[in-house]
């Protein structure tokens, strides 16, 4: 089983979407095992855009991401970074598929509501930028034995 960070940005939260992206990560089969609301220091926002620092939209981007609460998650399941990138859409909500929650709910590439880690490497890093172990709980969905085959 692989885990994921994903986070409702400030622009999900003031929306009032937390709920449907809890709903269809649900509905997918993934397992929320670690959430949170709360708000994004600037230290936090560079550490965790990191990668990021030096582009153009840097600093739009760290303003935007302290501005107002989040919602943050460890997902858990199989293929968790994929299956999650691919429940939240392409980075551009233009761009992304109707069925995505940035292609359903979104339009600028500033406002795509949802981050998901990218790769195993960046979900380990981001998860333990946000959550302790401690907050991390484990327990089993009654539907597990039907999700997976083995
Ligand atoms: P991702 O969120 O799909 O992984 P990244 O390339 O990691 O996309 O970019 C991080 C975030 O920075 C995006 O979710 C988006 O909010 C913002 N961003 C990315 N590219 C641009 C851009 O060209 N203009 C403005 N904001 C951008
Ligand atoms: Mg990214």
């Amino acid at each position: 089983m692989e885990q994921t960070f994903l986070m409702v940005k400030p622009d999900g939260t003031a929306r009032g979407i937390v709920g449907e992206v809890i709903s269809r990560i649900e509905a997918k089969g993934l397992k929320i095992v670690a959430m949170k609301m709360m708000e994004i220091d600037e230290g936090l926002a560079k550490r965790h855009y990191g990668e990021h620092e030096g582009k153009p939209f840097f600093a739009d981007l760290v303003s935007f991401i302290t501005s107002g609460p989040v919602v943050a998650m460890v997902v858990e399941g199989r293929e968790a970074v994929n299956v999650c990138r691919a429940l939240i859409g392409a980075t551009d909500p233009k761009e992304a598929g109707p069925g995505t929650i940035r292609g359903d709910f979104g339009i600028d590439v500033g406002r795509n509501l949802v981050h998901g880690s990218d790769s195993l490497a960046s979900a380990e890093r981001e998860i333990s930028l946000f959550f302790t172990p401690e907050e991390i709980i484990e327990y089993k969905r009654t539907d597990e034995d039907w999700l997976y085959e083995n």
